[in-house]
């Protein structure tokens, strides 16, 4: 075929496939039809460069924390963060937050990731042994690659399903501390409901239950029903209630119209048997963590929802095969979190922005924080939702002086046990049994 016949035959190609600018087409696909001297074809043995990460830096930072309540525990001064920072020979620099309590973890990852590409994630998700570890690792190569070819982390993921992801106001009993609000009665806790939708505008609540007596919780619902007749209403006891107790509560609250109801009581077989006595919809971010966990769960009907959360799923890409595996199991995805920063805050933004199954307002601390690390000012709600950063990468950075004062923190860190106890010498400090 002479030179010109290949380009009509290419061009007549692109035409019936309907392509556009039909002799560009042909001139991309026919990568010898105007010898060497043509440019914007690359030729299929073009060199790729790789790159070399040699820098790797696990950091502790701790941040004021208010004395919220769960059904373990009050919260510490200060919540702990481990901030891991990495760097390539030729300057492009990622970064990743997780749970504190991970340094020796990612230091033993360093071993693993110094001298290789950041593009080698699979190798990182084989030989890096701990799960958070290795969450870390992978997004700041997610950030790094992003700022390398100039696009976001959510491009990394399957691309931006939304643009800006809702989120859930995220209500606790606070216990009264002497410079700290006082939300610890049903009434207190609704009120704070009502302030953080006016303040973010969300319209969602997670309300964390498992402190006061169940009646006291539902009471609580009851109020909050009251003053946001059309608000989505859950609760998480976190596993504090026995069956019993879950299925009474459920009774009473299902007039409340609840969007879902989340580990009121421990084990995929407790789960199974409150599932099979009410009408709202079961959620886990505590039976379902495990790949292993998801045939027992469908066997036995334990869940509907499973809260996602890339620190222990095993990484930003990893939830995306948990999201596809809750689409064919049934089961809806919300979003979960623990006390984070902003580096976090845009973390969980691009990956539930990411996932299309994530139909439920994914939840979030970050209201609570008082003190970031990221540069500027702290990530804004608007309308009850996190925008997705603009910038390549996860699109926020590190703050050098805001990330000193978080690391000077770590020293004045203590915990509240000794007001709780003398606020109510009942708490089960430390010890996650049935209360109820
Ligand atoms: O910070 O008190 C808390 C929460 O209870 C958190 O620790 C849980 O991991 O938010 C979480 C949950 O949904 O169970
Ligand atoms: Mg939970």
């Amino acid at each position: 075929m002479t030179d010109w016949n290949r380009r009509q035959w290419i061009a007549t190609a692109a035409g019936i496939t309907g392509l556009a600018s039909i002799e560009n087409m042909a001139l991309a696909f026919d990568a010898n039809a105007f010898g060497q001297k043509r440019s914007g074809t690359p030729k299929a043995n073009r060199p790729r460069s790789k790159m070399k990460i040699t820098k790797f830096m696990a950091t502790l930072v701790a941040s004021p924390d208010f004395a919220l309540l769960n059904s373990w525990n009050v919260h510490d001064t200060h919540f702990l963060r481990s901030i891991l920072e990495i760097e390539t020979a030729d300057g492009y620099k990622g970064i990743a937050e997780i749970g504190g309590g991970q340094i020796k973890e990612l230091e033993a990852a360093s071993q693993v990731v110094l001298g290789k590409d950041p593009f080698e994630i699979e190798y990182f998700r084989r030989n890096i042994n701990n799960i958070h570890a290795f969450g870390a690792v992978e997004t700041a190569c997610l950030d790094l690659i992003g700022k390398v070819i100039n696009r976001r982390v959510v491009d990394l993921l399957g691309g931006a399903y939304r643009e800006a992801q809702p989120f859930s106001a995220y209500i606790f009993f606070v216990m009264p501390t002497p410079n700290g609000p006082d939300y610890s009665t049903p009434e207190l806790a609704a009120k704070q409901f009502v302030e953080f939708n006016q303040k973010y505008g969300f319209t969602s609540c997670k309300f964390k239950g498992g402190v006061l007596h169940p009646n006291k919780e539902i009471e609580a619902l009851q109020i909050m029903r009251e003053k946001m007749p059309k608000a989505k209403l859950r609760i998480d006891p976190n596993a504090a209630w026995s069956v019993e107790t879950s299925v009474r509560v459920a009774k009473a609250i299902e007039p409340l119209d609840m969007e879902y109801y989340e580990d009121p009581t421990p084990t995929l077989d407790g789960m199974a048997a409150v599932r099979k006595q009410t009408k709202i919809p079961l959620a886990t971010n505590m039976v379902v963590t495990r790949m292993e966990h998801i045939k027992p769960a469908i066997q036995k009907g334990s869940v509907d929802i499973v809260l996602l959360d890339n620190h222990y799923m095993g990484g930003l890409n990893n939830v995306r095969y948990w999201a596809a595996i809750c689409e064919a199991m049934g089961w809806g995805c919300s979003g979960h979190s623990n006390n984070h920063l902003g580096i976090s805050m845009a973390i969980m933004t691009h990956m539930n922005c990411a996932i299309s199954r994530v139909e439920y307002h994914a939840d979030t601390h970050y209201p609570w924080t008082t003190q970031d690390i990221i540069k500027g000012p702290m990530l804004q709600f608007k309308d009850g939702k996190m925008a997705l950063p603009d910038a390549p990468g996860l699109g926020v950075e590190i703050d050098p002086d805001k990330f000193a004062a978080l690391q000077e923190n770590v020293k004045k860190f203590s915990n509240r046990h000794d007001l709780l106890k003398k606020w109510d010498p009942n708490y089960p400090l430390n010890n996650h049994i049935i209360r109820w």
